[in-house]
């Protein structure tokens, strides 16, 4: 069912960009031939099959969900056919849309399903095998979207890195199955897509990269709200005639009368110089679900009474309030909300769509959707949830406590695991202790990757035996983690109220300081010099897609290639397979992206033989076929 033949896809050849794809997409079409891309699968499913997938517990009997892809045929159209935001971007321009979307009277929606839901519920790890369903009807189902959130974040790294997938791929088929649909990507400002400062030539061409190959809105964050971190990702989004939003990381609690910091006036300020800086929209970006409805009233109710830019909001539901406070922000006029499908809703993820629609039931501002439409969608999503229950983070209730931790949804998950994989088992103690080393950080905004500093301080103090008494005087015998001597060093930039001298002192022992904005002091990458290095190692001319890969995840970039070299087109398994490889007797059938179909039958496996190897038997398209792989157990 994949990719149905990406090249005779008829959205494909009516695509304006169809012609181009191939060329952009070399990715797609790795593989020397049919032969050899149906060889180099077999070879990955035998690998899955007898050593299975890190991470995922091999499961002798599968009970599957019955994967009903949303056919288009089955989506209602909604008559006439309105005019998406998307068609006016393409159209007249960034302007001509922001105006569009400030003369709407209904609350307008970002679906995020496909970025922050699955990164914040199941570690990122969705494939763009079982998106493909959906992206075909979104555009159908759903015109009155703003947005759907698609890619950026961690979305990047993780392709590479656990998918065996190139996130560029992923991009250009976003872009080309809802060519009416506004993509909106994630992006941590002059830190891209990666966890530190890129140099400014390498952030223009990722932006323009992006730019080109399908995303339409970038949401611009920076993970301390310093504004000089951002202003250079603002001006390349500028330049490229996408739309620029910059994000306000929302933390603390400004109704509350001992918040000194994170106050109303700090936000209105911080909006203020984000417009300055030229974002055209500002996004509140609730990263831990921190906004009480009361508050969202009056934050959103202030920027809509101070600013002519559209308001859009991002909150996660971990606390449990985020619908309440949705309703709170449209009450008080904001322009947009982020949403997930219910079934990919609620806890870390996103409040649930279909949720906050009913809730607005006899409100004038109620989204114009379809919810047939939705249903047929959140049926499918429902479906696919289950085959990543390997990755859950198992966050099944709401998490109220956080209000005082303020630890982001996506964070909670991945601390947790690390905790336990360190012997910590009770989390309630690296809660205290997160807490605990925020307010010796001197209380700093948590997002990534200043939430990494936070985290991989506060296990080390665990681990180490500091507190807050002795930190001073402890930490000068100790070093600290890299990310936290980093974090001081000013590498992630400057924390707003700036850093505690003290404790500076002991973590930097004789390490520098700068206090600019690192991109200043980086050198220009030297891109044919790269090009150069990266050809040596991939032994071919290297692409945009690959460069862009590679310098921003040098090592994740060149094991991905290499991993694409050996197993192929690992894109085309259908999710099952490719985490759990195949059982004895079951038989697939594989629709490969460079056309053809392949059918497989596992006949049966044979015990290691004396050298540890295990045979493997199947049927390939009616041929005999067999594969020795070594048994790693
Ligand atoms: C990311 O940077 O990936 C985030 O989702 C931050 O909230
Ligand atoms: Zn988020």
């Amino acid at each position: 069912p994949f990719m149905e033949n990406v090249l005779q896809d008829p959205t494909f050849r009516q695509g304006d960009c169809s012609t181009t794809f191939i060329d952009e997409t070399p990715g797609l079409f790795n593989f020397e031939n049919q032969t050899d891309a149906k060889a180099q699968l077999v070879n990955y499913i035998s690998n899955v099959t007898v050593n299975g997938f890190a991470g995922v517990e091999q499961r002798p009997e599968l009970t599957l969900p019955e994967m009903n892809a949303p056919r288009l045929d089955q989506i209602e159209p909604t008559t006439p056919t309105p005019r998406t935001v998307k068609d006016i971007l393409d159209a007249e321009g960034a302007e001509a849309a922001l105006a569009f979307v400030k003369e709407q009277p209904k609350v307008l929606l970002t679906d995020t399903t496909m970025r922050d839901a699955h990164q914040s519920l199941f570690a990122t790890r969705m494939r763009t095998y079982d998106m493909l369903p959906a992206m075909k009807v979104y555009d159908q189902a759903l015109p009155q979207l703003f947005s759907v959130e698609s890619w950026g974040g961690a979305t990047f790294d993780v392709c590479y890195r656990f998918l065996g997938e190139d996130p560029w791929v992923r991009l250009r088929l976003l872009k080309e199955y809802m060519p009416h649909t506004l993509q909106q990507m994630l992006l941590r400002a002059s830190n891209s897509v990666g966890y530190q400062n890129y140099p400014d030539n390498v952030l223009k061409r990722f932006i323009d990269h992006s730019a080109k190959s399908g995303v339409d809105v970038f949401r611009i964050f920076d993970s301390l709200n310093w504004i000089e971190q951002m202003q250079r990702s603002i001006d390349y989004v500028r330049e490229t005639g996408k739309i620029a939003e910059g994000a306000m990381c929302f933390a603390g609690d400004f109704l509350n009368p001992n918040e000194h910091k994170y106050t109303l006036n700090y936000y209105l300020d911080l909006a203020q110089s984000l417009i300055d800086a030229g974002a055209q929209m500002i996004g509140i970006k609730d990263m831990a679900g921190l906004l009480k409805p009361q508050a969202a009233y009056e934050l959103v109710g202030e920027l809509k009474a101070k600013f002519d830019v559209p308001i859009h909001l991002h909150t996660h539901d971990t606390t449990g309030n985020g619908v309440a406070t949705y309703v709170s922000a449209t009450q008080a006029g904001v322009d947009i909300v982020d949403v997930a499908m219910a079934a990919m809703a609620g806890t870390t993820s996103q409040p649930s769509l279909g949720t906050f629609y009913y809730a607005l039931e006899g409100d004038e501002r109620q989204p114009a959707l379809n919810m047939n439409n939705v249903a047929r969608l959140n049926n499918y999503w429902a479906n696919v949830r289950p085959l990543y229950q390997d990755f859950s983070n198992g966050v099944n209730a709401p998490q109220p406590d956080l209000y005082q931790t303020e630890m982001p949804g996506g964070q909670y998950s991945n601390l947790q695991q690390q905790s336990k994989s360190l012997g910590i088992n009770d989390f309630s103690k690296v809660e205290a202790k997160y807490r605990e080393v925020n307010q010796l950080l001197g209380n700093i905004i948590k997002v990534t990757p200043s939430s990494k500093v936070v985290g991989d301080m506060a296990i080390f103090m665990i681990q180490n035996q500091l507190d807050k008494d002795n930190i001073l005087t402890k930490g000068q015998q100790v070093d600290f983690p890299d990310s936290v001597v980093n974090f001081f060093a000013g590498d992630l930039g400057q924390p707003y109220g700036g850093f505690p001298a003290d404790l500076q002192k002991v973590v930097l022992k004789d390490h520098p300081a700068i206090t600019v904005r690192p991109g200043s002091l980086a050198d220009p990458v030297d891109f044919a010099a790269v090009k150069a290095e990266l050809a040596e190692k991939i032994h071919r001319e290297p692409t945009e897609d690959d460069l862009l890969g590679y310098l921003m995840y040098p090592k994740v970039f060149v094991d991905y290639f290499h991993n694409n070299e050996q197993y192929g087109p690992l894109m085309d398994l259908d999710t099952t397979t490719y985490y759990q490889g195949m059982r004895p007797g079951e038989e697939i059938q594989i629709q490969l992206s460079v056309g053809q179909t392949m059918l497989l039958k596992l006949l049966f496996v044979t015990p290691a033989d004396a050298d540890g190897y295990r045979s493997l038997y199947y049927e390939l398209d009616g041929q005999a076929y067999q594969m020795s792989v070594k048994d790693q157990s």
